[in-house]
């Protein structure tokens, strides 16, 4: 593995890649955007497919190493910066929900936000990969009811990754309104990390609006 720890995240702005970019941020690292346009399709021409064949963002490049799915890419990045300590390390106790937790997103939180968006009925229970879309949530909700972050006292990547998740969900009226979830969501996109990312996206779509619009 090489030793140079830049990063090389490509990005599109008020997207997903927005918590991979936030967590760099938080961690402190050192990296570079390559930005897509994706009003002008560029995620979807060839340059980006070589990287993603999906043409989807966030993807990583780390030397010759290419991550794609946030999970990974946050689990990859949280490991790289040990000093930010926001991964517990393999012998940590709570390094098992770290995991759990990081991984219920996308496994759990992801293909069900998506049903809902969609207007689709689950799978039937024993078929559907997060059984109902309450439960699920509950599930979530119950553990910060429980702490101000899933792992506890202190913050780890699997909160940046879950607050800025679900503050997306909030704002598409997914995700409920609940003084738990607005609470947790509310400490996370408060923090600086998060807020310099936003104010800086906001400013790319524009960008990117006035490309396609020849403006
Ligand atoms: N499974 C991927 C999903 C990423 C994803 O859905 N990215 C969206 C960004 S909001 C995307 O790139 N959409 C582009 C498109 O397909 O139009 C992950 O977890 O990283």
């Amino acid at each position: 593995m090489t030793t140079d720890r830049t990063i090389t995240l490509f990005h599109s702005p008020q997207c997903r890649s927005v918590s991979a970019l936030t967590l760099l941020e938080e961690l402190g690292a050192p990296y570079q955007l390559k930005v897509l346009n994706m009003k002008a399709g560029e995620h979807r021409k060839a340059p980006y497919l070589a990287i993603n064949p999906l043409g989807k963002v966030p993807a990583i490049l780390h030397g010759d190493a290419l991550v794609t799915e946030q999970v990974a890419i946050f689990i990859y990045l949280a490991d790289l910066f040990p000093e930010a300590a926001l991964a517990p390390k393999l012998d940590d106790p709570r390094r098992g929900p770290y995991l759990r937790w990081l991984v219920y997103y996308a496994a759990c939180y992801e293909p069900a936000l998506v049903d809902k968006a969609m207007k689709r009925e689950p799978a039937p229970l024993a078929t559907s990969p997060y059984g109902d879309f309450d439960s699920m949530i509950g599930t979530l909700a119950e553990q910060l009811q429980a702490s101000p972050y899933l792992l506890g006292a202190t913050l780890s990547a699997a909160d940046i990754l879950w607050g800025i998740a679900l503050h997306w969900g909030m704002m598409f009226k997914l995700v409920p309104e609940t003084p738990v979830l607005l609470d947790y969501v509310g400490r996370i996109c408060s923090r600086p990390s998060f807020v310099g990312v936003n104010e800086r996206d906001i400013a790319l779509a524009a960008d990117h609006a006035a490309a396609v619009s020849g403006g």
